[in-house]
């Protein structure tokens, strides 16, 4: 892709260069200054794709900056010029759509999940506790890219039945502790693979055992036992009882109940309110600082409790909340970052783009750039070498892979809370997160062709819609545990 005269790379980085030097920076950022036509007519030979490119880049506007300089500011500038040479050309060399934007090299990217679903070197051991994330992340981002991965049920099954505690829930393999995380992980894989042997290879009466053990007096929810109390635990907690369809009664011996508790959802609405902070996001627990990732928790905690157009308003401040999100969305680099003054990240292409399609479930609409996430994760996120990133420069891993395609996925389709999808399944305990649909995809103004755009991916529990019915009614068909 040869630009001649003058390439598109040199035209914004040299804008760049000039903003992050600190003079005429008003004038620079004032919309019009940023490209004259004559520099249009510069580009001479740049393909009607290069010179969109250009011109969308000289319509985003680099914010304000000051004179001091930070290690924020400075770490900030480092980024716009890593990620930059990727939104204005294309450094990977990647085939590229009808909008001159990287395909989304969907091969690399199932060869490079598949070898994550593989063994590992020694080296690796540390990553021992992950193994339920791991497999969680290969396989939702497979289904994602539109593989079949019931080829995967009997390994996923027999990995799962060894991480399964003799006193309910799983930890990260074969004698380890029960945590939340690796339940949650479990739970979201084995209903993916799918098939009545994996089903049934879970042991749902300990797993609502466990549950128990970690329900707290104050509505929260402990991430293994004697350990911390946030809302991970709470989001993981509802996923797996809404998804198993376990009781929502807190067990005998639940030592909540010595405070007075009898189900799993006591006090969890407040609980979950007292988590938005100030600026309205939302944080680990009560008092933190917030963080895209806990508002995913905390808005899909709140989904699996109720409706969201009556849990989101009721426990959250959503105007405030809207703001925070919004601003969480990177210009000129198009995705997100996960907090206040930090560097743009594609895996909260999902912890903050999946947001949005609970909150627009609960408002009427979002405030936020799909084609600019998209652009993120298709041009920058990409690795050449297989799987998507944090960012360029980075490394590809399965989390990364995983959630930029999850951002992508939200970006894409229109997903719709719909009181008459799916009739007589969950009709009873937790049963919201049975009636999201998809309305339709995204073309207009978008940067995807057809081909790029990934499978849709329940708003809720981040795994194929298929498998979160077929799981639900198959615990609902059963008589007891
Ligand atoms: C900040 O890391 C990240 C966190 C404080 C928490 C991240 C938590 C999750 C991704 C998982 C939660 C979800 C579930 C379902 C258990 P950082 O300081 O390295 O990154 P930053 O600079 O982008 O904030
Ligand atoms: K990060
Ligand atoms: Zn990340």
């Amino acid at each position: 892709m040869a630009v001649p005269l003058r390439s598109s790379t040199q035209v914004s980085s040299e804008r760049f260069e000039e903003t992050i030097s600190g003079e005429n920076r008003i004038e620079e950022l004032s919309g019009s200054e940023l490209g004259s036509e004559d520099e249009y007519e510069d580009m001479g030979t740049a393909t009607p794709e290069e010179q969109a490119n250009i011109a969308y880049l000289d319509s985003v506007r680099i914010p304000i900056k000051e004179d001091l300089a930070t290690s924020t500011s400075i770490t900030q500038d480092e980024t716009l010029k890593v990620v930059l040479p990727f939104l204005e050309g294309n450094p990977n060399d990647f085939p590229l759509n009808s909008h001159g934007i990287s395909q989304l090299q969907r091969k690399r990217h199932v060869v490079y999940l598949e070898d994550a679903l593989d063994d590992y070197p020694s080296g690796y051991a540390m990553m021992d506790a992950s193994r339920p994330w791991i497999i969680y992340w290969a396989l939702q981002g497979l289904t994602a890219l539109g593989e079949d991965v019931s080829e995967h049920q009997r390994r996923v099954a027999h990995t799962f039945s060894l991480a399964q505690h003799p006193e309910g829930g799983f930890g990260g393999g074969y004698g380890q502790y029960a945590h939340m995380a690796c339940s949650y992980a479990a739970t979201l894989s084995m209903a993916t693979a799918g098939g009545e042997a994996t089903y049934e290879s879970i042991n749902r009466k300990t797993m609502w055992q466990f549950l128990g053990r970690m329900k707290q007096a104050d509505g929260g929810f402990t991430m293994c036992q004697g350990g911390e109390e946030d809302i991970r635990g709470a989001f993981c907690a509802m996923v797996v009882l809404s998804l198993l369809n376990l009781p929502l009664e807190l067990p005998k011996d639940a030592p909540a109940r010595g405070q007075g508790l009898t189900t799993f959802t006591d006090n969890l609405g407040e609980w979950v309110s007292k988590c938005q902070s100030w600026d309205g996001g939302i944080s680990a627990a009560p008092g933190n600082e917030a963080h895209g990732a806990y508002a995913f928790c905390g808005l899909g905690c709140l989904s699996v409790l109720g409706p969201p157009k009556e849990t989101l308003n009721k426990y959250l401040n959503i105007p405030l909340l809207v703001h925070w999100m919004s601003s969480r969305q990177c210009s000129p680099e198009g995705g997100y970052n996960g907090r206040t003054n930090k560097l743009v990240d594609g895996c909260y292409s999902h912890w903050i783009g999946g947001c949005w399609s609970l909150v627009e479930a609960a408002t009427t609409t979002g405030i936020w750039n799909r084609a600019a996430l998209g652009r993120y994760v298709l041009a920058a996120a990409q690795d050449k070498k297989g799987g998507l990133r944090d960012k360029p420069g980075k490394r590809s891993d399965a989390y990364h892979t995983c959630y930029n395609l999850a951002g992508l996925s939200a970006a894409q389709h229109h997903y719709v809370y719909d009181e008459g999808v799916n009739k007589g399944l969950g009709e009873v305990g937790l049963g919201a997160p049975f009636r999201w649909k998809v309305g339709g995809i995204y073309h207009e103004d978008a940067i995807w062709d057809s081909s790029d755009v990934v499978g849709k991916i329940h708003p809720v529990f981040v795994i194929p819609f298929r498998a979160v019915f077929e799981c639900r009614k198959y615990f609902e068909d059963k008589e007891n545990f």
